[in-house]
C-alpha cells in the first residue's frame, strides 16, 4: 500500500491525498510535521533531507518528495489527471509550477503573520507587501479563469486544479480584506463538488 507523511493541516500533504483519493488508491497516512511530530529526527530526514511534508512512498518503495512533483508522479504512473490534449498538457504543467513558484511564495510571510501568528511575524509593512503580492497573483489566476474553461487546461480536471483549489481554499479562508474574484470562487465552488475537492477543502482546515 502506498504512504504518504504529513499533517492533514498542511495544503502541500492533502494535494496528493486528494489526488489519490481522485485515483481511488488505498493508502496509509501518518502524522508527520510540526507541531504534530518533528521531521527533523533521522528517521525522517533519511527520507527527505528538507524536512518537510509530504513524503510519499510508492508500493515499489520509490521515495519522493515535494507535492507537485508527486501529483506530476501519480498521473504518470496512473496515466491519470493530466489532460491527453497536448497544449491543454502544458498548460496544466505551466499552472502547476505557477502555484510552487509564484502563488505559494506570494503568501508565506502574510499566511504567518495572520492565520497562523507565528511569533516574529509583525512587521506591518512586510504584511501589506506579502498580502498586495498574493492578491495580485490571485488577480492573475482569475483573469485566465474569466476565459471561461471549466478548469484551469481547459475542459479536463487536472492536477493543475488540485494545487490551484487548495490554493484558492487557504486564500479565501485568511481573514483579510480581498475583493471578489469571481472566476476564482466559481472554479473552487465547482472543485468543491468533487467528493475529493470537498473532502480535503473542509471549512475547518484553512
Ligand atoms: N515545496 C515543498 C514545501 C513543503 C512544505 O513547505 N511543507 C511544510 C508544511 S506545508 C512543512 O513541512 N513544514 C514543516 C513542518 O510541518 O514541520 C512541497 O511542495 O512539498
Amino acid at each position: 500500500m502506498v504512504r504518504v507523511l504529513g499533517r492533514v493541516t498542511s495544503i502541500n500533504v492533502r494535494k496528493v491525498l486528494w489526488a489519490l483519493d481522485e485515483l481511488g488508491e488505498i493508502y496509509d497516512r501518518e502524522d508527520w510535521g510540526l507541531p504534530i511530530r518533528d521531521p527533523k529526527v533521522p528517521e525522517f530526514l533519511a527520507l527527505n533531507p528538507n524536512a518537510q511534508i509530504p513524503v510519499f512512498i510508492d508500493d515499489d518503495g520509490l521515495t519522493l518528495w515535494e507535492s507537485n512533483a508527486i501529483l506530476l508522479y501519480l498521473a504518470k504512473t496512473r496515466s491519470a489527471l493530466l489532460p491527453v490534449d497536448i497544449h491543454a498538457y502544458g498548460r496544466a504543467l505551466q499552472w502547476l509550477i505557477w502555484q510552487a513558484t509564484e502563488l505559494n511564495p506570494a503568501w508565506g510571510y502574510a499566511h504567518h503573520a495572520i492565520a497562523r501568528k507565528t511569533p516574529g511575524y509583525d512587521d506591518p509593512a512586510k504584511i501589506a507587501e506579502s498580502v498586495s503580492r498574493w492578491n495580485g497573483q490571485m488577480d492573475i489566476l482569475d483573469a485566465e479563469l474569466a476565459k471561461g474553461a471549466p478548469f484551469i487546461a481547459g475542459e479536463d480536471f487536472s492536477i493543475a486544479d488540485i494545487a490551484l483549489g487548495l490554493s484558492t481554499h487557504r486564500w479565501l479562508r485568511t481573514p483579510f480584506e480581498r475583493k471578489a474574484l469571481p472566476h476564482v470562487e466559481a472554479h473552487y465552488e465547482r472543485l468543491r463538488q468533487r467528493p475529493a475537492g470537498a473532502k480535503w477543502m473542509p471549512d475547518n482546515i484553512p
